[in-house]
């Protein structure tokens, strides 16, 4: 750009599986000679999005904020949907209001960065107004080549009968059925039209920043950059694992909340269970109570980062109505339960670490493979399954299948 100092817009969506990564690499950024901004769209959809918000800004000052205001969304039209997908599809419907957003903006947007969620909408406006767009993708590589590879296969099914069926990714792998985010299986669902609208128009995308690193997916990134997946795919940089970098607003946080720092360092090396199932995976009572009575009869250490809902702003129990007075009482001192926020990626890199039981997110997969400790998978929902594939492909923990 004739030498001038560029500018980055960074346009992330919902979510702190969304959000992390965006966090991560504008800290990276920082102190770069680049101009960065972060579109910020309010309220966050949860308590833990705002407190990461107003860390990162407060601790960067010079990154600038430039709030986003939504357009009115009628919820009740999609009655039961995830907060956060609600969210996605506000975005969507307010998307044509990033275009002044990007154009107004001084000094001139020299390229945006944005999430996968919203990649239909923008690059189309990037284009428009001649700026570069790259998506930053949150989830696994095999992930990358199944929303690329979704819309050829449904075209082609569509031709043989209805149904989605295995998918069969040229060059990755076939992805049974039943490891398919669920909602895929409906082609009437807001999941499948926001996944199919994305996985056309990818495509268009200047490149992808991917959080994962050529050791741990060999075959889908060679795929995908050979276009194997869908011929003239974008560029694919695997950038990962981003994690927080010294000083961040994360680290920050985790001096503030040391709590479950200092019961690990009393615990011997390698003996602790970690249980966590991220920030948007509400696990019913049922299965709380289940997981409690195998942690108990393990025998083993644990820390559990529990969540009884799909938004934090909506958890109000108390640990004792969840688990139960007895349980705590038995489990004191080789157990430590929070409903906190804690900083997963320091912990995991405690050396009292032993194990991860995990929903398999993206972020947790990549945390526990560059620290080394050994992951069990436990699905939930979304892209977990497929995650879960690469955990055991790439030896980096077991998934019992059930
Ligand atoms: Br909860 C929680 N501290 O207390 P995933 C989460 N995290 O640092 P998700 C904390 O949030 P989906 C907490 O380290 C990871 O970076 C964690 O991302 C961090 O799953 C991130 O693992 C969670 O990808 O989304 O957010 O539940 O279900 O869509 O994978």
């Amino acid at each position: 750009d004739g030498g001038a100092r560029p500018h980055v817009m960074f346009i992330p969506s919902a979510g702190m599986v969304h959000l992390l990564p965006f966090f991560h690499i504008i800290v990276a950024l920082v102190g770069h000679d680049v101009d960065i901004s972060v579109v910020t769209v309010l309220p966050t959809v949860s308590a833990a999005e705002a407190d990461h918000f107003s860390s990162l800004f407060a601790a960067l000052p010079r990154v600038r904020r430039v709030d986003f205001h939504l357009l009115p969304f009628d919820a009740s039209e999609f009655p039961g949907h995830d907060p956060f997908l609600l969210r996605w599809e506000a975005l969507r419907r307010s998307a044509h209001l990033f275009r002044p957003l990007i154009d107004g903006a001084a000094p001139r947007v020299s390229a945006v960065v944005t999430d996968v969620t919203l990649t239909s909408h923008v690059i189309p406006i990037a284009k428009e107004l001649g700026v570069k767009c790259h998506v930053l993708f949150v989830s696994c590589t095999t992930m990358l080549s199944l929303l690329a590879y979704t819309p050829v296969h449904l075209d082609k099914k569509a031709e043989q009968g209805p149904g989605v069926g295995d998918i069969d990714i040229p060059g990755v792998r076939r992805i049974p059925q039943s490891y398919l985010p669920q909602p895929l299986l409906d082609l009437n669902k807001l999941f499948t039209k926001q996944f199919i609208d994305n996985g056309r128009e990818i495509i268009n995308a200047d490149g992808f920043l991917v959080n994962t690193f050529d050791a741990l997916e060999p075959v889908a990134l060679a795929a995908l950059r050979d276009g194997k997946v869908v011929p003239g795919f974008p560029s694919v940089y695997a950038i990962g694992p981003l994690r927080s970098q010294h000083n961040s607003p994360e680290v920050e946080k985790e001096e503030a909340t040391g709590s479950p720092v200092a019961w690990l360092d009393g615990q011997p090396a390698r003996s602790v269970v970690y249980v966590a199932f991220g920030n948007r995976n509400a696990v019913s009572r049922d299965q709380i109570r289940e997981i409690a009575t195998g942690l108990e009869a393990s025998g083993y250490r644990f820390l559990w980062v529990l969540k009884t809902t799909t938004v934090d702003r909506d958890d109000s129990a108390e640990l004792t109505d969840v688990l139960g007075k007895g349980f705590l009482e038995r489990v004191q001192g080789s157990g430590l339960m929070t409903k906190a926020w804690v900083d997963q990626e320091a912990l995991l890199k405690h050396p009292s670490m032993g194990l991860f039981l995990s929903h398999s997110g993206w972020n947790s997969v990549t945390e526990a493979a560059a620290s080394g400790v050994p992951l069990l998978a436990w699905p939930r929902g979304g892209d977990h399954r497929v995650n879960a594939t690469v955990v055991v492909s790439d030896g980096v923990g077991v998934w019992m299948e059930h």
